[in-house]
């Protein structure tokens, strides 16, 4: 969506920003969150001046880029035909979008970073420019849940597990979609995976951790809010009381690997594809 109304610059919109990036479109949306992106809103559009894409081109380690197969116009249209069904309460619709998205070829994987990541994005920009309310976000994110109890199936692996990856939020953080959605992720991989769940306390998270058979990595999710306080007191009783497990934290309020390396852990990234990336290269170096 070009706009030339406004000078002379044409604006493009955020989806085509991720595009021109090479990115998936959550992504380009964190740049815009993190303030690494400059943007402005059109109702409840953003609008990104291409002239602004080259800085975060240029920018080392762009996280979260995708292989190019995996921005297709089709997942788009899947991300807005779900936004609508989760909106609507309609688990039986959006169930049928997923499963429409999967014999169309996206991989359970996909479908779970793609295109409910996106649709979640999307209910996200809708309550920001006040065209959903708070009882349309709790009632998208309840067909959601439901949505990853149904995809779990598609992500069993057999054969022996590579270790166990222990998810939580810290205590303040109410978003648990996240860890839910990274554990089907994880689990694909052939990960155990113990889903701690939004909202922790810090002995919760350390017990769990000290309970987890064969532990590879803890990892903290934050989605929202300054919670750089208490993710430093879970990284500190986990180093202090399981020092061989590794310490990862990510999510879109972790901004980057500086932000991660200042809370004392390695960085998962922005995406559950990232954050398995993430777990993946600690398991090859433990072997
Ligand atoms: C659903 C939702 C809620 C639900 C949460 C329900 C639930 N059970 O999770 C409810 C209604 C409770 C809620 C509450 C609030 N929310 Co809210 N919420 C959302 C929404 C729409 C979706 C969140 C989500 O699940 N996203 C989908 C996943 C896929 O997001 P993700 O970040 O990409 O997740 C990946 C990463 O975390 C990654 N990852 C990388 N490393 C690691 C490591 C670990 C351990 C994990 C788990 C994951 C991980 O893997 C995940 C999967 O790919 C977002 C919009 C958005 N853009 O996300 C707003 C959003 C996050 N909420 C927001 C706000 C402001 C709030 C409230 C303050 C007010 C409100 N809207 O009611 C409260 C705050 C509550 C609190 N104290 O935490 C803002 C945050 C703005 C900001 N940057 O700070 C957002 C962005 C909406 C917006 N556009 O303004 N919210």
């Amino acid at each position: 969506m070009a706009d030339s109304t406004n000078g002379p610059a044409a604006f493009i919109s955020l989806q085509e920003a991720a595009d021109r990036l090479g990115v998936h479109y959550m992504t380009a949306y964190r740049y815009v969150r993190t303030g690494r992106l400059p943007a402005r809103r059109a109702g409840a559009q953003w609008q990104v001046d291409p002239s602004d894409l080259s800085a975060v081109t240029s920018s080392a380690g762009t996280p979260g880029r995708l292989r190019a197969g995996r921005r297709s116009p089709p997942r788009r249209e899947s991300s807005r035909r779900l936004l609508d069904r989760l909106v609507a309460g309609d688990e039986a619709g959006a169930w049928a979008v997923v499963e429409a998205a999967l014999s169309g070829g996206a991989t359970p994987e996909e479908v779970v970073v793609e295109i409910v990541g996106s649709a979640l994005a999307l209910v996200g920009e809708g309550w920001e420019a006040g065209e959903l309310s708070v009882d349309d976000e709790h009632r998208a994110a309840g067909v959601v849940m439901r949505l990853i109890g149904r995809l779990g199936p598609l992500f069993g692996r057999r054969g022996p597990k590579k270790g166990t990856v222990i998810l939580g939020t810290p205590s303040g953080e109410r978003h648990g979609l996240p860890t839910a959605l990274a554990t089907n992720v994880l689990r694909g991989r052939g990960y155990e995976v113990v889903d701690l769940g939004a909202d922790l306390p810090v002995d919760a998270f350390v017990a769990a951790v000290a309970k987890a058979e064969n532990p590879l990595a803890a990892a903290i999710g934050v989605t929202a809010g300054n919670h750089d306080r208490t993710v430093r007191a879970i990284v500190r009783a986990l180093r202090d009381q399981a020092p061989a497990v590794a310490v990862l934290v990510g999510g879109a309020g972790v901004a980057d690997e500086g932000h991660a390396s200042r809370l004392g852990a390695g960085w998962s990234g922005t995406d559950a594809t990232a954050l398995a990336a993430a777990v993946d290269a600690l398991q090859r170096e433990r072997r």
